[in-house]
């Protein structure tokens, strides 16, 4: 009898690190092994369960089916309460040269150590098989397993949050969380309990202007910047602190999809963000990101006209440069989710030395949080033993027992000091990598209040706002029209009305228009409870200090870097009698510049091309939508192009393409596949002269001219200027 073929678990040919190494002591391959039960006994039947005669009832005795059951039963653990939703992957992050002159920390000091990092995205508030294309900020979470212990530094796409202070927290969630009552909207912030909160807590101005923004529907996790959001420390060998805020700038630049997109995108594929991060691994497009740090010396604490401490401001960046100092690459997959992504304790406690926190109240908050949200989500104190968290370097100290206890300490000697072990685990000194705190002088009343110098919630959300370009701007009047709109209570659309109305008295008349409610004149400044009685008002003064208003070009995803198509996916439609080399041209020219194709047809498998040759088809139109593609090309071919035109998927996928402001492609052959889309009335009559019909819409019969128009078109990502919102039927 032939050998039973076993699958056999492919080995991945993604780079190893100290880290995978480390994790592979624990990693198990069924492949070709006898099945066991959890003690070891082999198993014999794990078809049936025990029974009393073949039609009987079952055994209690069945200790197999009580054991798998068991296990089973027992398979969930709570998800996180906020940033439920995420997706993990391994990397590496090297300095590109030593930062000595500001920090001690190893790995940023060392230009031959490739420190070994997990990272994991998310969203903030839906639940853990929500989409990943709602409306919120994004966490960037990142774990460097250092040699001197792990450095996690929890951050978000955004460089703001929308409080100042960790005890406003828990409300603030409960504000955007599904409502109580009846557990809705899943993963959505335009709700009546959110706006509600919000519209009496001025301090969230700026934050909202990023989450009504584009950043919040990135294209792809790849695509999104980082940040650390709080100021930290740097301390370097002589103990010198500087504050630094900490950035991720991505290599791809930063991009972001439609409203309209995001919200199909969620229903065609939910899970969009996530494969794109494990498809780009998995074919070694790995992502990339540079570590910025805007640096300020000790002396310049109090040079700004905000406060360093105050979580809801930027320092901009003509202020102070993002100084690009590292190289983040994200080049392995997780072998397993659950018990590496899921298990990850991410803390912005955990630090190494050469980096200190700082007195930003909402910090000092997560300081606590962090741990204790572990005990209830990992189930006890062990958390750091789960291989995806423990680190690359021993652990030795006075800490035992608890629920999960993997480690097996030896010895009878569980406290210090002690005579009996001589005193080990012993204290390491400074000069040994032992953690010091930076000695901050303190020398303050105690006082429950918020800081004067954090009162000023509205230039920064002012200035967010003109920094964006025209487009970018009208996204964020729809986003605030409809987040709004979702809202039942006139009170809380008008409150908001009045709030956006001390940021920018157009963009509240742009939104009031929507809702068709008026801008209330003489907005009442919203009590905010947590503000000390005695504050002045003119410190809500929402005019900026000096009168001016600046633009910060840094803020605005227009002035992103557009010089690639790579990893872009672009959907070449095609059917039966697709004319081979208008495809082969001009997929190898998308291809050669690092782009992904797939090829969409009326049915899977394969088209047979005008030549008799078999194309490979990824997709059929049911299967696919052009909402998960970036860009999309028709070629020629007689029977194809007719067969493309008639099917109404096709000139739908087309139609959406052009109201999501992508770049479209057409070999001259294939014009009335154009012809028969919506937008063919914005082409011009006679287009036989011009390749370019219109922002990004190319045509031409010579392929390889084409593909270089369309690979340029590409790099653009989108023609933000040729929208029209909701005037396009697709
Ligand atoms: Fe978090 N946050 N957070 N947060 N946060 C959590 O910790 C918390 C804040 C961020 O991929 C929780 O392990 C408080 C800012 C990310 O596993 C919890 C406050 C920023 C992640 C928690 C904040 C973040 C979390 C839930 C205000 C951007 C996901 C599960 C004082 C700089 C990490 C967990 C991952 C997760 C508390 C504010 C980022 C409950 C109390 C600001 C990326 O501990």
């Amino acid at each position: 009898m032939a050998k039973e073929q076993k699958p056999q678990i492919q080995e991945k040919l993604q780079p190893e690190n100290d880290k995978i190494k480390d994790l592979t002591r624990n990693m198990e391959d069924s492949s070709g092994e006898v099945m066991n039960t959890n003690t070891g006994l082999r198993i014999n039947d794990d078809q049936n369960s025990l029974k009393a005669g073949e039609r009987g009832a079952s055994l209690l005795e069945d200790f197999i089916l009580r054991e798998k059951i068991t296990h089973f039963d027992h398979e969930r653990i709570p998800e996180r309460v906020v940033h439920a939703r995420g997706s993990g992957a391994h990397g590496v992050f090297k300095v590109y040269e030593s930062l000595d002159k500001y920090t001690k920390a190893q790995f940023l000091n060392d230009t031959e150590i490739e420190t070994p990092v997990f990272v994991r995205f998310s969203t903030v508030a839906g639940s853990r098989g929500s989409t990943d294309l709602a409306r919120d900020a994004r966490g960037f979470a990142v774990k460097f397993y250092t040699q001197e212990g792990n450095f996690d530094l929890v951050g978000n796409n955004m460089p703001v949050f929308f409080i100042q202070d960790a005890m406003k927290f828990p409300d603030l969630i409960h504000a955007v969380k599904p409502e109580p009552d009846n557990e809705m909207p899943q993963a959505a912030s335009a709700h009546d309990t959110f706006w509600d909160f919000i519209s009496v807590m001025p301090e969230s101005a700026h934050m909202i202007m990023w989450a009504m923004s584009d950043r919040g529907i990135p294209r792809s996790y790849r695509m999104m910047e980082g940040f650390g959001v709080h100021t930290f420390r740097l301390i370097n060998a002589e103990g010198e602190s500087h504050f630094v805020k900490f950035h991720w700038k991505p290599l791809l630049g930063v991009h972001a999809v439609a409203w309209d997109e995001a919200q199909k995108i969620s229903g065609k594929d939910p899970d969009f963000h996530r494969r794109d991060l494990w498809d780009a691994i998995e074919s070694g497009n790995y992502p990339e990101w540079e570590l910025g740090l805007q640096i300020v010396p000790e002396s310049d604490e109090f040079k700004f006209d905000f406060d360093l401490l105050d979580p809801t401001k930027i320092i901009p960046e003509e202020l102070v440069p993002v100084q690009r100092v590292g190289k983040l690459t994200l080049n392995r997959n997780p072998e397993n989710f659950f018990a590496e992504t899921e298990q990850s304790a991410f803390h912005i406690g955990h630090i190494v030395p050469g980096i200190d926190f700082t007195n930003d109240p909402l910090l000092q908050g997560r300081l606590f949080s962090y741990t204790d949200t572990q005990l209830i989500r990992l189930g006890g104190p062990n958390f750091q033993e789960i291989p995806i968290n423990r680190p690359i370097v021993p652990v030795h100290n006075n800490q035992r027992d608890g629920f999960m206890r993997q480690t097996i300490n030896r010895g009878k000697v569980a406290y210090g000091p002690n005579k009996l072990d001589n005193n080990s685990p012993r204290q390491a000194k400074a000069s040994e990598g032992g953690f010091t705190s930076y000695p901050e002088r303190i020398d303050a009343r105690k006082i429950r209040a918020r800081s004067k110098s954090f009162l000023d919630h509205f230039s920064q959300a002012r200035l967010f706002l003109n920094s964006q370009s025209e487009p970018e701007k009208n996204h964020m009047i729809d986003a605030f029209s409809f987040e709004l709109g979702k809202v039942n209570s006139v009170e809380i659309r008008t409150r908001m009305l009045g709030i956006l109305s001390l940021i920018d008295k157009k963009l509240a008349s742009e939104v009031a228009f929507a809702l068709r409610l008026p801008v209330p004149e003489d907005p009442e400044l919203p009590v905010n409870l947590s503000f000390p009685a005695d504050a002045d008002p003119a410190d809500y003064d929402p005019i900026m200090k000096d009168g001016k208003v600046v633009i910060s070009d840094a803020l605005s995803m227009a002035n992103t870097p557009k010089d690639s198509i790579a990893t872009r996916k672009i959907a070449f439609l095609i059917a039966d009698g697709v004319n081979a080399k208008s495809v082969n041209t001009v997929k190898s020219a998308l291809e050669s510049q690092g782009a992904v194709v797939e090829m969409i047809a009326p049915r899977q498998n394969y088209v047979i091309a005008e030549s008799d040759e078999q194309i490979p088809v990824q997709h059929s139109f049911l299967t696919a939508a052009s909402v998960l593609f970036d860009a999309v090309y028709v070629p020629s071919g007689t029977n194809s192009v007719a067969a493309i035109e008639a099917e109404a998927d096709a000139v739908h996928f087309l139609n959406e393409a052009f109201k999501h402001c992508k770049p479209i492609a057409a070999d001259l052959g294939a014009i009335q596949v154009l012809e028969a889309t919506y937008f063919a009335r914005k082409l011009p009559e006679d287009f036989s002269e011009e390749s370019v019909l219109l922002d990004g819409i190319v045509v031409n019969e010579d392929t390889g001219k084409l593909a270089s128009l369309f690979a340029k078109a590409i790099a653009q990502h989108r023609f933000w200027d040729r929208e029209v919102p909701r005037k396009i039927p697709a």
